[in-house]
C-alpha cells in the first residue's frame, strides 16, 4: 500500500520537481539562473513574496559561500526551502476533537471520512457528526462513509440546527466514551460576517458542551484551485483561528508549490494532503521529505 501512495504521490511530484531538479545541472549559478528559478516558482504556486524572499537568500547565499558547485547549491536551496516551511512545523496531527472547515467542495467531509477510517484502523473509536445539515445529500455522504468503514456518524434530527446537533453529538461524545469526535460542516461561500457569526455560535455551542477540551479547527483547501484557493481561504482565516490545513486533491496538481503560499500567507501549518477519492487516499505532510522530494525529483 505505501508503495502504491509513495508511486503516485512521486508523479504528481515529479511534474514540478524534474523542472527544477533540471534547472540544477549546470555549471554557472548567475543571474539567469535566479531569474529562472523564480519564474518556475511562481509557476509552482509558491507566491511572489516568498517567492522573493528564497531567491534573494539563495543568491546571497552563493555569494557568501562564492560557490560554483551544483551540488552544495541545491543543498542550500533545500534548506532555505525546509526553513520556510519549519516554522509551522509543530502540530497535533489526530486531534481529540476536530472541526472541519471549508468552501464546498474542497474536500471536507472526504477528508474526514478517510481521518476517521485512519483512527478506526489504530484502534480508537470514532464519532463522526454530520454538521452539515442544510443539504440532505452531505449527511447520506457521511452516513454512506460511516457505515462503508464501520465507524458511528451522528445525525440531527429533521431541521435540527447544525450548533444543536454538535451540541447532540458532544454529550454521545463524552457519555459513549469516544476516542475523537471528527465534525463535519457545511461549505457554503458566504460573507465574513455570516461566517464569524456561525463559526462563533459553533464555538460557543462546543466550548460549553466540551467542558473547555480543546478543539482543532482545520481548514480545508482545494490544491487544484491554486491561487483562487487561497483568496477563498482567507475569509475563513479571518473568522476564525486555524489549526491547521488539509490540502486536497493533490492528486490534481502539479503545483506543490501551494503549501509554500500557505505557510507564508497564514503561518498555519499543511497537516495532510490528499490525493485522491479512496480512503487511503491520505498523507501526514513531512516537509523534509516534500522538500526533497520537489527538488531532488
Ligand atoms: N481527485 C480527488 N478528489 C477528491 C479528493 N478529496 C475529495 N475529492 C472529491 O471532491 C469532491 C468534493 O469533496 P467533498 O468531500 O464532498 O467536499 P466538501 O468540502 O465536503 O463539500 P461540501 O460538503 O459541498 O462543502 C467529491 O467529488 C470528492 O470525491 C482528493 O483528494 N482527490
Ligand atoms: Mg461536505
Amino acid at each position: 500500500m505505501f508503495g502504491f501512495i509513495k508511486d503516485k504521490l512521486k508523479k504528481i511530484y515529479d511534474q514540478v520537481s524534474s523542472k527544477v531538479s533540471a534547472l540544477f545541472n549546470r555549471s554557472n549559478f548567475d543571474e539567469a539562473f535566479l531569474l529562472e528559478l523564480k519564474t518556475l516558482l511562481i509557476a509552482s504556486d509558491v507566491g511572489v513574496v516568498t517567492t522573493d524572499e528564497l531567491i534573494a537568500a539563495l543568491r546571497a547565499e552563493i555569494a557568501k559561500l562564492k560557490t560554483q558547485d551544483a551540488v552544495i547549491v541545491k543543498q542550500v536551496f533545500e534548506e532555505l526551502l525546509i526553513a520556510k516551511l519549519l516554522n509551522t512545523n509543530d502540530r497535533e496531527v489526530m486531534p481529540e476533537v476536530l472541526l472541519m472547515v471549508g468552501v464546498n467542495g474542497s474536500g471536507k467531509t472526504t477528508f474526514l471520512a478517510k481521518l476517521a477510517y485512519a483512527a478506526s484502523r489504530s484502534g480508537k473509536k470514532v464519532l463522526l457528526v454530520a454538521g452539515d445539515t442544510f443539504r440532505a445529500a452531505a449527511t447520506q455522504q457521511l452516513a454512506h462513509w460511516g457505515k462503508s468503514m464501520s465507524v458511528e456518524v451522528h445525525i440531527g434530527r429533521d431541521e435540527q440546527d447544525p450548533a444543536a446537533v454538535m451540541f447532540d453529538a458532544c454529550q454521545r461524545f463524552i457519555a459513549e466514551g469516544f476516542d475523537h469526535l471528527f465534525i463535519d460542516t457545511a461549505g457554503r461561500l458566504q460573507t465574513k460576517v455570516n461566517l464569524m457569526k456561525e463559526l462563533e455560535k459553533v464555538r460557543r455551542v462546543l466550548d460549553k458542551a466540551l467542558a473547555g477540551r480543546p478543539v482543532a479547527v482545520w481548514l480545508g483547501v482545494d490544491a487544484m484551485l491554486g491561487q483562487n484557493s487561497l483568496r477563498q481561504a482567507e475569509v475563513f482565516h479571518e473568522a476564525t483561528k486555524l489549526d491547521g490545513v488539509v490540502l486536497t486533491k493533490f492528486d490534481g496538481t502539479g503545483k506543490g508549490g501551494i503549501v509554500f503560499a500557505i505557510a507564508a500567507q497564514y503561518k498555519v501549518p499543511v497537516i495532510y494532503i490528499t490525493f485522491g477519492e479512496g480512503v487511503e487516499a491520505l498523507k501526514r505532510f513531512d516537509i523534509r521529505e516534500y522538500v526533497h522530494d520537489l527538488i531532488n525529483g
